[in-house]
């Protein structure tokens, strides 16, 4: 985490500093340069930690001994090494960890949970204990960590009963949801009205719209005239709605639909936004301002017109050695990118990425997300998940790795453009403002000879071990189900995004071994992928 990036983690920053945890260093079995990267990691000026069950700040303090510290830092693995430094019972007194636990909570802002770093087996339980955030003895009770010593959700307090999926439910993510359902044409009609909205910038009536799909879109029956009371009992239908779908039901059409489909300015609009960092609001002005009606208009437009210095100077932050995707070059790729992946394509870019992600770093594990995973015949962009196996190190492996792999890509011809290279954050409980710090390449892929080398939109997410399978969960959509995904955890007292699961009163962060893993601690009944299609 930047600095810049800690003043926005809101009102944790604010609580005053009230006390300090003591480190001691055991400087045996650690290399001189990790001993000095060590030691300016523990005095750093003015480095605040937050304890995460409380959100009270302290600071780190290195001291001379063992005997008054809180934490020993040590790389020594064995109890008769260890014993050469600090008597055994002294040892049990503290917390032993390694010297990734001081990385860590310096990169997280947070003492992170000792146990997960404890340096000696033996010393595992005492080292949780002995923990500066530790909260034993406070009335939650015990709770127990896995073999990998990680706090994990089948062992920490559970909802007593998983609700029921049913199409009548008030969120999206307790709607099983089948990529076509029995009224898709009443669906594709409404769909023209929200995105007309979206496009408009009425933001919250197409969030209406949308609503309203994504009930639709679960209801299993074909609507008749003879359903229409039922319908107007769910969730999400209220009057107006009711009076198109009525409109539908009688008329086979939705008068207001066929208007739009067939306006100028919703044709203009739609096809502006078909270029990657053409937005709605771009679109309106290039429509209303500038005049322009067509995509040769639009060409001929940028021609004459440089991308303003913001997106510039956003583009020149791009730290890949691949160019970024300006406007003028996503209008020349427009067709190409608009033209949509069928599976096989998909899975063989899954396979050439993999290839050469295992050239350097072998072992790393992968899912295909996005609309190829609930089913999709056709993907509009590939979407990837990767992570390494190991728990406990498997952050290491996968920091940094989002730039390591596109400059590879881009090094063999594979990539030629990226749009997004965000940097490594690790799972991190004061998260707020972030709703996903999950590291991220959105690049443009091209298969190698000989096949066919259409570009492609590609989104690489880089998630550490304890995230995977939040992370795929969040990236597995569709749009509308993670929406209610996220409502729903809140209403439950939690908080998920694709970077991790947290309780909201102690940020205490959960960590899945599964997807069904996530379901069960979000209080939910599992739905296969197939069945979160709550969009159009
Ligand atoms: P398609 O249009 O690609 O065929 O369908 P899709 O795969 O469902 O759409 P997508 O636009 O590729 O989005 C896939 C899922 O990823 C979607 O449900 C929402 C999620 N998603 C983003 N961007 C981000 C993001 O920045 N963070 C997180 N956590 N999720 C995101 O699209
Ligand atoms: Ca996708
Ligand atoms: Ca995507």
């Amino acid at each position: 985490m930047s600095d810049e990036d800690s003043s926005s983690d809101g009102p944790n920053w604010q609580i005053p500093i009230s006390g300090t945890v003591k480190l001691y260093l055991v400087q045996a079995k650690l290399s001189a340069q990790d001993i000095s990267e060590l030691l300016s990691l523990a005095e750093r000026h003015n480095l605040r930690v937050s304890k995460l069950r409380t959100g009270e700040e302290v600071t780190f303090q290195l001291c001379p001994s063992a005997e008054q510290s809180d934490v020993v830092i040590t790389n020594v693995r064995m109890r008769k090494r260890l014993e050469r430094h600090i008597v055994w019972d002294l040892a049990k007194e503290k917390a032993i960890v390694t010297p990734d636990w001081l990385r860590d909570s310096v990169e997280q802002r947070a003492i992170l949970p000792c146990g997960d770093y404890a340096a000696l087996r033996e010393l595992h339980e005492t080292t949780v204990e002995n923990c500066p955030d530790s909260d034993c003895g406070s009335e939650e009770g015990t709770e127990h960590t896995s073999s990998e010593g990680l706090l994990v959700a089948s062992e920490i307090e559970q909802p007593t009963e998983l609700m029921k999926a049913h199409y009548t439910s008030r969120y999206a993510c307790l709607r099983p949801c089948p990529l076509i359902c029995p009224n898709q044409g009443l669906v594709r009609q409404l769909a023209i009205i929200r995105r007309s909205r979206e496009l408009e910038g009425k933001d919250t009536s197409a969030l209406s719209y949308e609503r309203a799909i994504s009930v639709v879109k679960a209801y299993p029956h074909k609507l008749t005239a003879s359903r229409l009371a039922e319908v107007a009992k769910l969730p999400a239908i209220g009057e107006k709605m009711l009076s198109k779908i009525t409109e539908y039901v009688d008329d086979g059409e939705i008068e207001e639909s066929q208007t739009i489909a067939v306006s100028a300015r919703f044709q203009a609009l739609s096809v502006f936004t078909t270029v990657y960092g053409i937005g709605a609001t771009t679109a309106r002005a290039l429509f209303d301002v500038f005049g322009l009606r067509t995509l040769s208009d639009a060409e001929a437009h940028y021609a004459c017109h440089p991308p303003s210095p913001a997106r510039a100077e956003r583009d020149s932050k791009i730290r890949a050695r691949a160019p970024s995707l300006g406007i003028r070059e996503a209008l020349a790729l427009r067709a190409e990118l608009e033209e949509k992946i069928p599976r096989a394509e998909v899975e063989a870019m899954h396979a050439v990425v993999m290839a050469e992600l295992a050239a350097l770093r072998p072992g790393c594990l992968s899912t295909i997300v996005g609309g190829y995973r609930r089913g999709k015949a056709e993907s509009n962009d590939v979407d990837i998940v990767i992570t390494h196996p190991t728990l406990r190190s498997g952050s290491d492996q996968v920091k940094g790795l989002g730039e390591l792999l596109v400059n590879r890509l881009y090094d063999r011809g594979l990539v030629t453009h990226v749009m997004h290279l965000s940097s490594f954050r690790s799972p991190d409980a004061l998260r707020t403002a972030h709703w996903d710090a999950l590291e991220k390449a959105l690049i443009v892929f091209v298969l190698p000879p000989p096949a066919l080398r259409a570009h492609r939109r590609l989104d690489l997410i880089f998630a550490a071990p304890e995230a995977y399978w939040t992370a795929i969960t969040g990236w597995t959509g569709s749009k509308m189900f993670e929406r209610d995904l996220r409502l729903y955890a809140k209403e439950r007292g939690l908080k998920f995004d694709s970077s991790g699961i947290t309780r909201r009163r102690d940020s205490k962060a959960y960590i899945p071994r599964s997807e069904r893993e996530v379901f069960t601690v979000l209080g939910l009944e599992w739905l296969e992928p197939e069945m979160r299609n709550a969009d159009a």
